[in-house]
């Protein structure tokens, strides 16, 4: 089958590296400060004490090594898909092949569980070279797998041994990148030599610290829902009949929502973490909403549009209470054999005071979701509640009781999978195919639980500066399953820091003058100034 042209012009697109990696054979980290965790440091040492407290690293030019022994790497995709995947692969495979050509790669199919079951495939550049500069993470695939439990820990051990791999590369989130650090350590515990890297990836933007400036896949997620969104808004202006109510993949926190609604201007976008500060309830952010959509019609502006981060009910502490209380409710035996109706009466006659209140508020349809849609542990699907259906239900009703008289036509969006597997932004792209090229070399330097870090992302690709960060460091101790487990802290919207104080500034003259703006596609040819521009939020946060 003959191929895009968009796709035929990607794969020919130059990457540039930083300049360090010039010569990636001279290439050694130079320690700086030591490092602990984000908090509980006495407890996470006892469970890392092979790995607890090792130094953050930079990249500097060393000595020249001519001749490098081939290296036998081991490379994995864990989670939902982002952008710039295989760029991290190709760029991993040609650092190895450019410290020795015998080098081996070898991917772990469909994800940890490939690594668990010994299933891969090696990798060639035959193999590699057609997905350069592609989306999706189907070179390989991903998965969601934990590698946790002592059986799954020992299976992993014996594949690692079994390929003799020097190195590991584990491409993912918050969680894969902690199960990456248990394996080091576990390896370590073990006798095993062989390093483990982690290579920061996620679309949600919630992975990262003071150096880790971005996680990959976050660029291009934004730039393409950002599309999306600017396309509704010209529909909206143009129709002027519909108020569009969008949902934005993100998970708990509201980065995505943030950048999008700061490249859009839309005319109302919730921050989960500003409604948790607040403490506001869903009727009192249904107020706001209808207030909103009257001013607006006042104005003969009966359109608009509303942005809404996907993890927003976790966020509202009713809901949270609500949740809680239903997940303990459900679990009770008396719940199994009750249809949806049944259900709902039930629990109204058992729920109390405000959680009643909260509940009975509710539309029938949310209602339902809640006590029907539950995952493989009995728990309330939060991620898949249609937040933006149940406030256009909310505001409808609210609306009716004010007898408004104008019109109020709401249109719901989800905007998620599409914003993960797109062709890679050119900044995603050649960011990616840095912290591929970051992982072989601290894998060649023998380093182990640490991020692969590339940083100054808003200065040309030649100056960014290549780092190693202990992934320890961005851990604490968080309650998993009833249980404390270390993990890494999600980096949640920081409310007193610039893209949050840059939208506070703006979103109000956004409500009613319509000061829409329209991005159109992500642009991959032209001036960089415009095309390899990272995120708005970075260039906010550090202006
Ligand atoms: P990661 O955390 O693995 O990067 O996944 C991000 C994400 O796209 C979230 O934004 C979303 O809530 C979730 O994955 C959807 O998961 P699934 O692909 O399992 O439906």
């Amino acid at each position: 089958m003959s191929e895009s042209p968009l796709l035929s012009a990607r794969r020919k697109y130059q990457l540039h590296l930083p300049e360090i990696f010039e010569n990636l054979a001279s290439v050694c980290f130079e320690k700086n400060k030591e490092t602990t965790s984000v908090s509980d440091a006495v407890e996470i040492k006892s469970l890392f004490p092979h790995l607890f407290g090792l130094s953050l690293l930079s990249a500097k030019t060393c000595k020249d090594k001519k001749d490098f022994p081939s290296f036998r790497v081991g490379v994995v995709l864990s989670g939902g898909q982002a952008a710039g995947g295989h760029n991290v692969i190709i760029g991993l495979f040609d650092a190895l092949k450019t410290l020795n050509p015998d080098s081996c790669l070898i991917g772990f199919l469909n994800g940890p569980s490939g690594i668990i079951d010994g299933n891969v495939h090696e990798l060639d550049e035959e193999f590699v070279s057609p997905y350069r500069n592609t989306g999706g993470f189907d070179l390989i695939g991903s998965g969601r797998t934990k590698i946790e439990t002592e059986e799954q820990l020992k299976s992993s051990l014996e594949t690692i041994q079994k390929f003799k791999l020097d190195g590991l590369v584990v491409i993912g989130g918050d969680d894969s990148n902690t199960n990456a650090v248990v394996l080091a350590e576990y390896l370590i515990k073990n006798g095993c030599t062989t390093k483990v890297v982690g290579v920061p990836k996620t679309i949600d933007g919630d992975l990262r610290n003071e150096y880790v400036e971005m996680s990959f896949g976050f660029d291009t997620a934004c730039k393409t829902y950002s599309e999306m969104i600017g396309n509704l808004e010209r529909d909206a202006i143009s129709a002027k009949k519909y108020t569009h109510f969008v949902k934005l993949m993100g998970r708990s926190a509201s980065h995505i929502a943030l950048e999008c609604a700061l490249q859009t201007h839309p005319n109302y976008t919730f921050i989960s973490e500003e409604v948790l500060e607040k403490k506001l309830t869903i009727k009192c952010i249904t107020k706001e909403l209808a207030d909103l959509v009257e001013a607006r019609s006042e104005k003969k502006k009966n359109y608009g549009v509303i942005l809404i981060p996907e993890g927003l009910i976790e966020f509202i502490p009713e809901m949270k209470s609500l949740i809680e209380k239903l997940n303990d409710l459900l679990a009770g035996s008396e719940f199994a054999s009750l249809d949806a109706s049944a259900s709902i009466d039930k629990v109204k006659k058992t729920l109390k005071e405000e959680l009643l209140k909260t509940f009975e508020f509710l539309p029938e349809g949310i209602q339902k979701q809640l006590l029907l849609d539950r995952d493989p542990h009995g728990n309330v699907q939060v991620s898949h509640i249609n937040t933006e259906k149940l406030f256009m239900e909310t505001v409808a009703k609210e609306l009716k009781q004010r007898d408004f008289k104008g019109s109020f036509s709401p249109v719901a969006h989800f905007f998620g999978y599409e914003g993960r597997a797109g062709f890679p932004s050119n900044f995603d792209a050649t960011y990616c195919y840095a912290l591929g090229y970051t992982a072989a070399a601290l894998i060649k330097e023998g380093l182990s639980g640490y991020m692969a870090c590339v940083n100054n992302l808003l200065a040309d690709a030649k100056d960014w500066r290549v780092m190693g960060v202990p992934i320890i460091s961005l851990m604490n101790l968080e309650m998993r399953k009833g249980k404390k487990k270390p993990v890494i802290q999600k980096a949640l919207v920081d409310l007193d820091k610039g893209p949050f104080e840059t939208f506070q500034k703006y979103r109000e003259s956004w409500m009613l003058d319509d000061d829409y703006q329209f991005p159109g596609p992500i642009q991959f040819f032209g001036d960089p100034q415009i095309t390899d521009r990272p995120p708005e939020i970075l260039k906010l946060e550090r202006s």
